[in-house]
């Protein structure tokens, strides 16, 4: 599984990948940052499948179909609040995992994350980014071949997310 950092905006990676991934609130109704900007260019047929799907905890996920994003399905998760969350540390690698886990039931090859968790959520842009890395570089795909992490609009953010991959892969030989 090939992991790519890049600074980008995670709407406009539309039909390159199979799965977009949404940081969504337990509601799935849509909400602020990176779920509104989701469900703003999805269009309204997005929020219509999500009344149907009951919500999702956090560390859960959920897939809807990708409507006007251009890619097949959009995976909705919750990230941990960090202040709140009795363990935010495995709160947020259950929600990596869980998009990883759906995305292959579902047979598909990629996957695009925003930087989940580390914005209206409050988790510390550095220790999120070494969560995602050691999730990530632990999971065994069976169909995804390859996982973009669209980091936005901070370039320091996506800085620290690419040093968490490298030392990992460095530590890992
Ligand atoms: N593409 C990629 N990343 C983005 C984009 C974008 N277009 N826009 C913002 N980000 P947040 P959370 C980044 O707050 O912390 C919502 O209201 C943003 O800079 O979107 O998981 C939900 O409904 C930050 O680095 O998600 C929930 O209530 C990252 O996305 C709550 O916020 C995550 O920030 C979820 O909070």
């Amino acid at each position: 599984m090939d992991v790519e950092v890049l600074l980008m905006d995670i709407t406009k990676i539309g039909s390159k990948v199979d799965a977009i991934v949404n940081a969504a609130n337990e509601s799935l109704l849509g909400g602020g940052g990176v779920d509104g900007v989701i469900h703003r260019a999805a269009g309204p047929r997005l929020l219509e499948e999500c009344r149907t799907l009951g919500g999702c905890k956090p560390g859960e996920s959920k897939a809807t179909k990708g409507y006007n994003l251009n890619c097949k399905f959009i995976i909705h998760t919750v990230g941990p609040r960090y202040w709140s969350d009795p363990n935010p540390k495995e709160t947020l690698t259950n929600a990596y995992l869980n998009c990883l886990r759906l995305a292959d039931s579902l047979g598909l090859e990629s996957i695009a994350f925003p930087s989940i968790s580390t914005g209206a959520f409050g988790y510390p842009v550095k220790e999120a980014a070494e969560v995602c890395a050691k999730a990530l570089s632990g999971y065994k795909a069976k169909t995804i071949s390859k996982v973009y992490l669209c980091i936005y609009p901070c370039k320091d953010d996506m800085d620290i997310y690419q040093k968490a991959f490298e030392k990992y892969i460095y530590k890992n030989g």
